[in-house]
C-alpha cells in the first residue's frame, strides 16, 4: 500500500501525521503551503475540492476528513490499538473524536479566520472574541477527559472509555490545547492536559512530527 499524507505545520494534519508516525507506516509526507495558498491550486484542489489538508492517498485514492483518515489508518494498523475492537469502546472513542473534529475545531476556525464568518471588521473582532471563551470552556471539557482518564488509572484519553492506548483524542487534544495558546489560552491552566502533552511530546514518533512541522507547545510568550 503507497500513502502519501498532505499535511500543513500545526494544521490539524497533525492528527493523521502522528498517527501515521506512531503505526510506523511507510509513507510520503507531503507540505501544503497554507500561507502561500497552495491549497487553492488547480493540482490541489484536484486532489481535495474543498482546499483543506490533511489528505490521504492511498494507493492513487484520495481520503479526506480527520475522521475518516484516521479510521482508515487505525483499521489498516490494528496492532497500534488507535481504536477500539470492543464496538460500545469505539463508539465513545468516534464520539469524542467527531466532537473534537465538528465543534472544537470549527471554534478556532471562527478565531483564526474570522474573515471566513463575515467581510464586516468589527463584526470579525465580536465573532472572535466570543469564540475564545466557547474555545476556553470546549479546552476545559478536554482537560477533564484527560482528568477521566487518569484517575481510571489510564496514560492516554481513550483510557476514560477503557481503552488505555494511544488515539486520534492525545494527538487532536495537543493540536487543539497548542491552537488555544495562539488564541490568548494560557495552556499551563489545563492541569490533566498540559502534563500529558508535554509527556506525549517525548514519545519518538510524536517528538519526530513535531520536529518535521518545526512545532511549539504553547505559542504563549513565557511569563
Ligand atoms: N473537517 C475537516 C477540517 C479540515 C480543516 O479545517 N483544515 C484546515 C487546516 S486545520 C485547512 O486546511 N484550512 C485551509 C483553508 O481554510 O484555507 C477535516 O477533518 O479534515
Amino acid at each position: 500500500m503507497s500513502l502519501q499524507l498532505y499535511f500543513a505545520p500545526g494544521a490539524c494534519s497533525f492528527v493523521p501525521h502522528v498517527l501515521l508516525e506512531a503505526a510506523g507506516a511507510a509513507f510520503e509526507p507531503k507540505m501544503v503551503k497554507l500561507h502561500k495558498g497552495e491549497q487553492y491550486g488547480e493540482e490541489y484542489k484536484a486532489l481535495n475540492p474543498k482546499s483543506q489538508v490533511p489528505v490521504l492517498v492511498t494507493d492513487g485514492t484520495a481520503i479526506t476528513q480527520i475522521v475518516a483518515i484516521t479510521t482508515f489508518i487505525a483499521d489498516n494498523f490494528p496492532a497500534a490499538h488507535f481504536l477500539p475492537t470492543d464496538l460500545l469502546q469505539k463508539a465513545r472513542v468516534l464520539q469524542t473524536l467527531a466532537w473534537m473534529n465538528n465543534s472544537v475545531h470549527p471554534t478556532f476556525t471562527h478565531i483564526f479566520m474570522p474573515q471566513k464568518f463575515t467581510p464586516d471588521a468589527a463584526a470579525q473582532a465580536t465573532i472572535k472574541a466570543h469564540n475564545v471563551q466557547l474555545f476556553a470552556d470546549q479546552l476545559r471539557e478536554i482537560d477533564a477527559l484527560i482528568g477521566q482518564a487518569k484517575a481510571a488509572g489510564g496514560t492516554y484519553a481513550a483510557a476514560a472509555y477503557g481503552h488505555d492506548h494511544f488515539t486520534a483524542l492525545d494527538a487532536y487534544t495537543l493540536t487543539l490545547t497548542r491552537w488555544g495558546s495562539i488564541a490568548g489560552i494560557d495552556p499551563t491552566r489545563f492541569t490533566h492536559a498540559w502534563p500529558h502533552i508535554q509527556t506525549l511530546a517525548q514519545h519518538p514518533s510524536i517528538a519526530k512530527v513535531i520536529e518535521r512541522e518545526r512545532l511549539q507547545l504553547s505559542m504563549m510568550a513565557p511569563a
